[in-house]
């Protein structure tokens, strides 16, 4: 038996009971981990990040989480894509050694992931939710999961003993069954991980009956870029598929003049109600303003949601007296485009789809309402739990843990530069591939490979003078030396992180 396994039997004993050994005992105590992973949140809807629709309070449980805790102001994906960013989270790889470069195909799961090593060293581990991996998940003591993407209603869930239906919405479903493991089924006795995965505020968004209504007489504050017209970019910019003008469709996005239940596995009649007739007349920027109005209502009020079932789970660490030995962690797979550049999805190094939000309220150890600016990236996250958890950190994961930063603390040869690479092309929304490094200030992509002229497009962007960029300066010799510098850093880096190939 463990020294901390022995001193808790003994409190459990009523051995030690106002020994003052309880106190020792509960130093050692390793932490839980509660890691609350939405799809397809991007910073800009969450409160605490201070952006356009902040003013919306779209967030109130999750901000408080941000008001006790620490925000990260620059964590950044290296693959903007669920299915390899989960992967990324389970591994602490990049895509290429992982294996899942894109949504298509299956994912290795015999190999090395954070999950397993906790286990091995005695966390209790489970899984709820979205995972988005084919294939049976290993590593946790318990899993249920929805198959690939999911449903908003009624979802179906997969578990080692086979599959089965729950009536009800989705995101508060899946909280359900993350309580009941936490209040039933794990063992009180070991310190645990819970991986609550929510598949909101996923595409084609369905919000919960009981938000239907929230916001619709509300004006959504529109991006800046909304009309972007990409002059100063290359080829990717310019025919990707993914703008509210063209892509976005009238009934299986916005639910507009549909009676066809089968363009949304059969969702649609309960909803038919609240969404108005198309008005034939816009046409345009006009019809673009308010296909982004009914878009952001319901993206909004999926986050409704899934703020309100987080508060659930705070909840619950409170009332059980868990709270104080657990860091609960909030994040989201990818960031994503609330209309910004005219788009929506994700996949681009541009700013909104390339960061994440992240949030971690650790008690004790992270200064409320902080907040930390270093370059932080998915890469990081196997290894900071591990380091949480306080067990060895296998030397081949690529990131690097976090703890420093939430101790207040960065150390001087914390990383200058992230690298990103996107694989999935040709597919939906159509971005060629691309790869890259960003600093602090500039950012260097370079698109490459099939749809793309002569084979290599390159765009810089200084993000200090050109926040929202709109700006590609890749061809003004003012910057020509820093962009030798930073091709030369490219260069490095993916040496560092054993990319080959092109
Ligand atoms: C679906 C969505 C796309 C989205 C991909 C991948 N279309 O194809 O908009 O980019 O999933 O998303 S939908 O009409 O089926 O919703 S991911 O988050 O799983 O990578
Ligand atoms: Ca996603």
């Amino acid at each position: 038996m463990k020294r901390r396994e022995f001193l808790e039997s003994m409190i459990a004993a009523g051995v030690m009971a106002g020994s003052g050994l309880e106190a020792l005992a509960g130093e050692k105590k390793q932490p839980n981990i509660v890691w609350i992973f939405s799809d397809d949140h991007s910073y800009q809807a969450l409160g605490a990040y201070g952006s356009r629709l902040a003013q919306l309070d779209p967030t109130p449980n999750i901000d408080k989480l941000a008001e006790e805790g620490m925000l990260f102001e620059r964590c950044y994906v290296e693959n903007s894509i669920c299915a390899p960013s989960r992967a990324t989270l389970l591994t602490g790889k990049f895509s290429h050694l992982h294996g899942k470069k894109t949504n298509k195909g299956g994912f290795n799961y015999d190999q090395q992931l954070f999950p397993k090593l906790l286990r091995e060293n005695g966390y209790q581990t489970a899984m709820i939710g979205k995972i988005h991996l084919s294939g049976q998940p290993q590593g946790f003591d318990y899993w249920e999961v929805l198959p690939g993407q999911g449903r908003y209603y009624n979802p179906t869930f997969r578990t080692a003993q086979g599959r089965t239906r729950y009536k009800g919405y989705t995101t508060d479903i899946i909280t359900d069954r993350a309580l009941r493991w936490l209040k039933q089924k794990r063992d009180p006795n070991n310190p645990f991980m819970l991986m609550l995965h929510h598949k909101a505020p996923h595409r084609r968004w369905l919000p919960a009956e009981r938000h239907m209504d929230k916001y619709a007489d509300t004006h959504i504050p529109e991006p800046e870029t909304l009309f972007d017209d990409y002059q100063t970019r290359g080829t990717a910019a310019h025919k990707q598929d993914m703008t509210i003008a063209e892509t976005m469709r009238m009934q299986k996005d916005l639910k507009v003049n549909t009676n066809r239940p089968e363009a949304a596995d059969g969702q649609y009649e309960r909803r038919n109600k609240y969404y108005q007739e198309h008005k034939d007349e816009l046409k345009g920027r006009d019809l673009v303003r308010w296909k982004y109005q009914l878009y952001m209502k319901d993206y909004l009020r999926c986050i409704r949601a899934l703020d309100e079932n987080v508060k659930r789970v705070l909840d619950y660490l409170e009332e059980s007296g868990l709270a104080e030995n657990t860091v609960v962690m909030y994040s989201s797979d990818q960031g994503f485009y609330n209309g910004e550049h005219g788009w929506f999805d994700k996949r681009f190094m541009y700013e909104e789809s390339f960061r994440s939000p992240l949030i971690v309220r650790w008690p004790g150890v992270v200064k409320p309402n902080s907040s930390c600016d270093a370059l932080v990236q998915n890469i990081d996250f196997a290894q900071t739990f591990l380091d949480i958890a306080d067990i060895p950190i296998p030397r081949n994961m690529q990131g690097r843990s976090i703890v420093p930063l939430l101790k207040g603390r960065t150390p001087r040869d914390w990383r200058d530069y992230l690298y990103y690479h996107y694989y999935e092309y040709p597919a939906v929304h159509s971005v060629r591939k691309h790869e890259g490094i960003a600093g602090r200030r500039f950012k260097l992509i370079r698109f490459y490979g099939k749809g793309v002229p002569g084979g290599e497009e390159w765009e810089f962007y200084d993000l200090r003078k050109d926040p929202r960029e709109v700006n590609n300066v890749y061809g003004n010799p003012e910057y020509a030396a820093q962009i030798e510098e930073m091709k030369a850093e490219l260069k490095r880096l993916k040496k560092q992180y054993k990319v080959s190939g092109k």
